[in-house]
């Protein structure tokens, strides 16, 4: 059951609100924010994506060459050896492509609903040969040390996990790859539990396995070991093809709280909530059975990849769960959820 309360002001930001940043280019599409708070504001880290104003019967984009430096590759769309039928990503010769490139924006706002760039706050861009297509999907995880980002790196050879940390989102500390290929969705915990960091994180495994929730501990938040499956896809559910983390969990009375994404069969993404236990998080306490929140308001249906609400940031106060979520790849939209409804509705 769809209990989310979305935003009268849905979409809260559309792609023709921003300047595209790469010159030549437009902005195709906003994309599953992180969230966090700074300086009094409610901050807004958007994957922004770019590709060239597209012409007839052709297909470019663009990638960062081995000098860091934005080329456009284009394809005739009638290739034989082309495969353009999914909009994210494309296939030549057997080789792999995204349509668009990503990179990181920040926007903030007063009241949570109208969100403003500043000018000193620079848009964070990939760099080196890890990043070439882009970074992706980043969650902010706010912590007494300062914000840990989490975000795919996607280049030729892998998409993986990179971390930054900062303290003010001016001046970055670049990391690197901390969960090698191939890996995404991955969530810092704000706090530590028994003395170490956690986070969430998403392999991918071609064989045996799948697209699961993994947890994992670390002693610096950049080596990880002790790894432990928590959610797989369930067939002939609404979460039956790929499950990823969402934002950091939620402490509650009842266990850490995680909302996050499931995919099914025809690439129809919900979001659903996981219920760990407090002091052994690789226990799982609950789930849930159906989707708190599925694709139903028109922007959700409809865009650039329809069908999809994905979200990787959110605000919590008393209650209430301040979601911002991405809709059809194309918009961002916000919604509340309450704490207490999404306990009463999972299933041990
Ligand atoms: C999938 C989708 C895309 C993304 C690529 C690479 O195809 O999630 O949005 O660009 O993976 O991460």
């Amino acid at each position: 059951m769809d209990i989310a309360k979305r935003d009268n002001a849905n979409p809260i930001l559309r792609p023709s609100d921003l300047k595209p940043c790469i010159e030549g280019m437009e902005i195709t599409c906003l994309l599953n924010p992180g969230v966090f708070r700074m300086n009094g504001l409610t901050w807004l880290l958007l994957r922004v994506a770019e590709r060239p104003r597209q012409q007839e019967g052709k297909i470019s984009f663009p990638v960062y060459n081995a000098k860091g430096e934005i080329e456009v590759l284009t394809f005739d769309k009638d290739d034989p050896a082309l495969d353009a039928t999914d909009p994210r990503v494309i296939q030549y010769k057997g080789n792999y492509y995204l349509t668009t490139l990503s990179y990181l924006r920040l926007v903030c706002s007063e009241d949570g609903v109208h969100f403003r760039e500043d000018p000193a706050y620079p848009p964070i861009f990939g760099q080196g040969p890890l990043e070439s297509f882009g970074i992706e999907d980043c969650r902010v995880a706010t912590t007494a040390d300062g914000y840990f980002l989490t975000f795919t790196e996607v280049s030729p050879v892998a998409v993986g996990v990179g971390l930054i940390e900062t303290r003010d989102f001016q001046s970055l500390t670049r990391h690197g790859m901390i969960f090698p290929p191939h890996n995404k969705d991955c969530a810092l915990w704000e706090e530590k539990v028994g003395g170490m960091y956690y986070a969430f994180h998403r392999p991918s495994s071609p064989e045996l396995g799948g697209n699961y929730i993994w947890l994992a501990e670390s002693p610096d938040r950049i080596h990880w070991g002790r790894h432990h499956c928590v959610a797989t896809t369930r067939p002939g559910k609404w979460d039956s093809v790929r499950v990823g983390a969402g934002a950091a969990p939620i402490r509650t009375e009842r266990g850490w709280l995680e909302i996050y994404h499931g995919a099914n069969e025809q690439n129809r993404y919900c979001l659903g909530a996981l219920l760990l236990d407090l002091d052994d998080p690789t226990r799982v306490i609950a789930r849930s059975e159906e989707p708190i929140m599925e694709p139903i308001a028109e922007y959700e249906q409809t865009g650039f990849f329809g069908n999809v609400v994905f979200t990787n940031g959110q605000v919590v106060e008393g209650d209430t769960i301040h979601i911002y979520y991405g809709a059809s790849d194309e918009v961002i939209c916000s919604a509340r959820l309450s704490i207490s409804e999404i306990l009463n509705s999972l299933h041990a």
